[in-house]
């Protein structure tokens, strides 16, 4: 017998261990899930935006987001004067979204299966940059064809409010807040929940500056 068997045993907990909250139907936040990979996330983001840097995407209405946003993966998430859609392309280079970085991917992937969603296996990592005063307005992520797949969301750098709605727009948000390391998980009855982001506080992160990035790993295609 080898150490290596140790490598494979589950997680104490399938649904996440007593770091895990419930927030919805079907949807579930991990505290601190993705601590331990925080600083490799850090640097993947970097060789990301260097070959696809964050951009500020025009809303279909002609409004300029104020969270600025890139992509990895074989497709990712745009908006323009046309309306929002998964591309294959980087509009703004003509070239493919930078590949998906592994940990990315195995991230996802694991805390998906602790929320109770296994084999997740997203094909699009969509990343939003927020500067204090940044929001995002509630929206449905409704754009993606397999909406069996659940959405993966990591949080890292500084915290913010998470405006967790119902199926209706005008359902009243739960506030829950989203720190470094921290993922939610959305799918089932909840996949189309309306949800966004409050307006982000002045802070100042020890590992990312004053500034928050998530990660939504999506299965778009
Ligand atoms: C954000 N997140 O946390 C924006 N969408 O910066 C989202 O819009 C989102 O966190 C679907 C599921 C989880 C999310
Ligand atoms: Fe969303």
């Amino acid at each position: 017998m080898t150490l290596d068997l140790f490598d494979n045993l589950p997680e104490p907990d399938s649904r996440g261990g007593d770091r895990s909250e419930a927030i919805g139907p079907g949807a579930m936040v991990l505290r601190g899930f993705a601590l331990s990979r925080a600083s490799a996330l850090r640097d993947a983001i970097e060789q990301i935006q260097a070959e696809a840097p964050f951009r500020h995407l025009v809303t279909p209405g002609g409004f300029r987001m104020s969270v600025a946003m890139t992509n990895c993966g074989t497709l990712g998430w745009v908006s323009d004067e046309s309306g929002y859609r998964y591309d294959p392309l980087d509009p703004d280079s003509g070239r493919p979204w930078p590949a998906m970085p592994a940990v990315f991917a195995e991230l996802a992937r694991e805390a998906a299966a602790a929320a109770g969603y296994p084999g997740f296996a997203p094909d699009a990592c969509l990343i939003n940059r927020y500067a204090p005063g940044t929001r995002l307005s509630l929206h449905q992520d409704r754009n993606e064809r397999d909406l069996r797949a659940p959405i993966v969301s990591v949080s890292l750098g500084l915290p913010a409010v998470f405006l967790f709605g119902g199926a209706r727009r005008a359902d009243r948000p739960a506030r829950v807040r989203m720190a470094h390391g921290d993922i939610a998980i959305w799918g089932g009855p909840s996949r189309l929940f309306y949800h966004g982001i409050a307006p982000l506080s002045d802070g100042d992160h020890p590992l990312l500056g004053p500034l928050r990035l998530n990660l939504t790993f999506r299965k778009a295609g």
